[in-house]
Order: structure tokens, then C-alpha cells, then sequence
């Protein structure tokens, strides 16, 4: 099908299953113009358990279908492409962590939202890389434990009032970056701001003028007078950053920042997701209310 039929499609479906299309803004442009709403993995899951849809179609990563599964249970969710992955996700499991904590002595654990239902199950409280730093603020005691991203880790021990220890665990996409790549990018755009995301390695953000997650730089963007801005997180938020802010252009800080399981969902695997209601993404009890408990109490701290 040519992609003009294919979006007919899409939308003929959307109607005759009464689904909304969710697209983190890591994924292909042309997945984020056909989809109801565009937003970080929070923010899509929240819209998710408030909709009113009985489909939820989720063009992301695993965890992020598995988080809107878990906040909104009554809910079909499905995954277009059933391989995208997070191989950040995929570094810790809920069996090493059980091990790690017998070690902890009750240290509150912290789990980024790039995590498995399981490993969240195991977990005190969720965050996200926009409000990390309120919520090891919110946690009692003077230290926290972080999984499974080491950096995001490292961004909130500089950040929050904290002593933190970590898992070992990154993003691989975000890791490339180097301080070469800021210098680089600063010496060929003079005077044009750097804003990368906490994922990116601490000898990287140390160097940036702001640090934000993808909600957070999209804010930056539509806010400040520069007119050209360098863009260190994954390339999809460049479609969203240009579409919103005509007349501003935006340099991604390096070429390596392409997540290929972001980019594997295409428009087929919507339509076919949607015309065979595949594949469906479940979180099961006791993991489910375990899961819902974790994340519940990140919901109830204010987001910036
Ligand atoms: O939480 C998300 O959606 C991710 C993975 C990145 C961000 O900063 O929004
Ligand atoms: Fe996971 Fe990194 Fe890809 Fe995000 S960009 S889905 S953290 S591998």
C-alpha cells in the first residue's frame, strides 16, 4: 500500500475500533503526524488511562506499552512492532535486582520509567528523567539507589540534596556522545545553546547549558529567543521541535543519536497492529498492582 492509503486506512480503523494512536517523540515523523498525541513516555501513558478509547495504540518501546497497560488495565494495548525494545531497560531484571537489594539495607530504590513492569514491581517509587530530582527530594533518609541508568543516576546526585548509588546500566544511543561532539557543535554554531538529556554520559552534560528530558526541551525550545539551538537527545524530537517552532533551527549534537528501536516502528506495522489487533501488551497480578503502586506515588509528586 502507498502511504497515502495507508494513513486512509489507519484512520478508517481508528474510527471502527474507537483507538487512539499514542507516538513518543522519538518516533518517525511520519508516525508522529498520524497520531493523536505525541509526548513522553509519561505523559502518553497518563493520556492513555485518561482517554476515553478502548484501543490504545502505542508507537514506542516495550515499557512504555507495558506502563500505559498498567495505568490503564481495562484498556487493549497494543505494540505495532513487537521487537522494539530498550536495551537500557533490558540491563537490569527483577531476579539481579532482588539480589542487589538484599545489599541495600532499605534504601529507598528509585526506577527510571525505562524499566519492565517486573523491575518496577521490585521498586519504591518511578521517575522520569523530567522530574528525577523531586522525586529522590521527596524520599526520607539521606541516600537513594537508582536503576537501572547510571547517568540519569549521576544527573541527580549533582542535582538533588541526595547521596545516590546506581546500577550500572545507559542508554547505548545516548552514550555515544561525546565531549568532541559539544565542542564541535558549539565551534561550527557560535552563541547557539546546547540542551541534552540526562542520559547522555555526566562529562557530556557537564559541558551543556541545560539538561531536560524531551517534555523539558520542547519547553526550552518554544521559550527561549535563541534562534538556533543544539539538540543532544535521540533525532525524532527534531520533526516535533521544527513543526512547533518555525523560524528556529535545531542541530542534533551528534549523528549517532538515531535509537534504532525507535525508529522500527513504521506505518505497515500501525495498520496491520490495527487491522489485526496485535500485539497486545499485558502486565499480570501480582506485578500489575505492585507496578501501579510504584508509579502511582512518582504521579503524585508535581511534574515541572
Ligand atoms: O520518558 C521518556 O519518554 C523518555 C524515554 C525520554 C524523555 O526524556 O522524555
Ligand atoms: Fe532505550 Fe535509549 Fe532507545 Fe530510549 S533512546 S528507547 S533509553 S535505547
Amino acid at each position: 500500500m502507498k502511504q497515502e492509503e495507508l494513513a486512509k486506512e489507519i484512520n478508517r480503523l481508528r474510527k471502527e475500533r474507537n483507538a487512539v494512536i499514542l507516538a513518543h517523540n522519538y518516533q518517525r515523523g511520519e508516525i508522529q503526524d498520524i497520531a493523536d498525541h505525541t509526548g513522553d513516555s509519561l505523559g502518553l501513558s497518563q493520556i492513555a488511562a485518561e482517554s476515553d478509547a478502548d484501543v490504545i495504540v502505542f508507537c514506542g518501546v516495550h515499557f512504555m506499552a507495558e506502563s500505559a497497560a498498567i495505568l490503564a488495565p481495562q484498556k487493549t494495548v497494543l505494540l505495532p512492532n513487537r521487537d522494539a525494545g530498550c536495551p537500557m531497560a533490558d540491563m537490569v531484571t527483577a531476579e539481579k535486582l532482588r539480589e542487589k537489594k538484599k545489599e541495600l539495607n532499605g534504601i529507598p530504590i528509585v526506577c527510571y520509567v525505562n524499566s519492565s513492569a517486573e523491575v518496577k514491581a521490585e521498586c519504591d517509587i518511578c521517575c522520569t528523567s523530567a522530574n528525577v530530582v523531586a522525586v529522590a527530594n521527596s524520599l526520607p533518609g539521606d541516600s537513594v539507589y537508582m536503576v537501572p541508568d547510571m547517568n540519569l543516576a549521576r544527573y541527580a546526585a549533582t542535582e538533588s540534596t541526595k547521596k545516590v548509588d546506581y546500577w550500572k546500566g545507559f542508554c547505548p544511543t545516548h552514550q555515544l556522545v561525546t565531549e568532541e561532539d559539544v565542542a564541535k557543535a558549539r565551534a561550527d554554531n557560535p552563541g547557539a545553546p546546547v540542551i541534552v538529556h540526562p542520559e547522555c554520559r555526566p562529562e557530556v552534560f557537564a559541558l551543556a547549558d541545560e539538561v531536560r528530558s524531551t517534555s523539558g526541551i520542547l519547553k526550552f525550545a518554544s521559550e527561549t529567543s535563541a534562534t538556533k539551538i543544539i539538540v543532544g537527545t535521540e533525532l525524532g524530537i527534531l520533526h516535533r521541535l521544527e513543526k512547533e517552532n518555525p523560524g528556529k533551527e535545531f542541530i542534533l549534537l551528534s549523528k549517532n543519536l538515531v535509537c534504532p528501536n525507535m525508529k522500527i516502528t513504521t506505518l505497515e506495522d500501525l495498520h496491520d497492529a490495527l487491522a489485526e489487533m496485535k500485539h497486545v501488551v499485558t502486565v499480570e497480578e501480582p506485578i500489575l498492582s505492585r507496578a501501579k503502586l510504584t508509579l502511582d506515588r512518582m504521579l503524585a509528586i508535581p511534574r515541572d
